[in-house]
């Protein structure tokens, strides 16, 4: 049976990156697989520091904007993490078949710890564990990502593979990542080689969902780019990194191919490109902020959904973690 999961952390600031590269393509998903879950994985957010109570408000945050994105919480099965106890369950027995080696290769770690890994949390370290578990708790098959994780879901295939190798049995499936759109990987707006991401320094690299008119406008206009025009053929945007970005999120926003968004603007310059990237945004956008503001302000549907969702989410996991002890050795109750 095909099961889609997949998570977004609730640290704030949710950007067009996390959109275009994650939930936008969890709208589509949802019209093609029957069992979609999707979670809020606030266990993963507290692997660096967050104050509780903004935890908390991000948490309905995150789930709010998917459902403002069009996530439909009655179809797909949406909670956050810490509620179905079966995923830290799991992540523990894979802490102990993934090999120190395996984390070791994990670059997302090694961005993350910087240079200091010493003062990393052990937590951020075992991260692609908990990723793993999050999965296979549920026997997903499939996991709708950005690019970024891709070496996390290779890791969760070997950690499959190896639970199956050790214990001589075919419980678990080997995940399948769900890479597609076209936006897999939206760079900064202030470095067109590095991710757009939450924890940059600078607002002005991403644009956060959130983000009124004035700021996207500003942010936009701000974006690094360059003097030429832009191309008429793709090919003319190889060693244009900030030129591509700034045309893939057009093209990603508008449900364009490249192609056709240089048919549009090729020839045309940043000083023409830019207010009219600064209108599609705007246009796609508004609407989600609306939505969003209007579920934010009541937190106690927005609770009683998440626990309904946990309520489904354990329905699965337990059955599954329960034959996973058992195959372990652990004593029933
Ligand atoms: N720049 C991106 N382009 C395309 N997809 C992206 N995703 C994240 N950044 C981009 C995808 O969004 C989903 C949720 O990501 P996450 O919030 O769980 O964590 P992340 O990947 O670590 O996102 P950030 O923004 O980079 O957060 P920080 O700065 O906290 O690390 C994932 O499917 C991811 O692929």
């Amino acid at each position: 049976m095909e099961r889609i999961f997949s998570g977004v952390q609730p640290t704030g600031n949710l950007h067009l990156g996390n959109y275009l590269g994650a939930i936008r393509n969890w709208v589509k998903l949802q019209n093609e697989y029957e069992d979609c879950i999707f979670c809020v994985v606030d266990m993963h957010a507290i692997t660096v520091w967050q104050n509780p109570s903004i935890l908390q408000s991000n948490t309905r945050e995150t789930a709010a904007t998917m459902i403002a994105a069009g996530v439909d919480p009655k179809r797909n099965i949406i909670f956050n993490q810490s509620q179905v106890a079966a995923h830290a369950e799991l992540a523990w027995i894979f802490n102990c078949i993934a090999r120190i080696g395996w984390l070791d290769r994990m670059t997302q770690f090694k961005e993350k710890a910087g240079k200091d890994k010493e003062r990393a949390s052990a937590g951020l370290y075992v991260y692609p564990n908990l990723m793993a578990a999050d999965i296979l708790v549920y026997k997903g098959t499939h996991v709708p990502v950005g690019e970024d994780q891709k070496q996390h879901l290779e890791l969760a295939r070997d950690i499959a593979s190896k639970f199956n190798h050790d214990y001589k049995r075919d419980l678990f499936p080997l995940v399948e990542p769900l890479i597609f759109g076209p936006a897999t990987r939206v760079m900064s707006l202030k470095n067109g080689s590095s991710k757009m991401s939450k924890s940059d320094p600078s607002d002005l690299s991403r644009i956060n969902l959130k983000d009124d008119v004035d700021t996207i406008a500003r942010k936009i206009k701000k974006a690094k780019s360059d003097t030429d025009v832009l191309p008429s053929e793709s090919a003319g945007l190889k060693g244009r990194p900030e030129a591509a970005n700034l045309v893939s999120i057009y093209g990603a926003l508008a449900e364009l191919d490249i192609t056709d968004v240089l048919g549009q603007y090729g020839g045309r310059g940043f000083g023409v490109f830019k207010p009219a990237l600064t209108e599609l945004a705007i246009a796609k956008l508004t609407p989600i902020q609306e939505e969003l503001k209007r579920l934010m302000s009541d937190q106690t549907s927005l609770d009683c959904l998440l626990k309904s969702g946990a309520d489904r989410a354990r329905s699965i996991t337990d059955p599954i973690i329960a034959e996973v002890k058992e195959i372990v050795g652990f004593i029933k109750p």
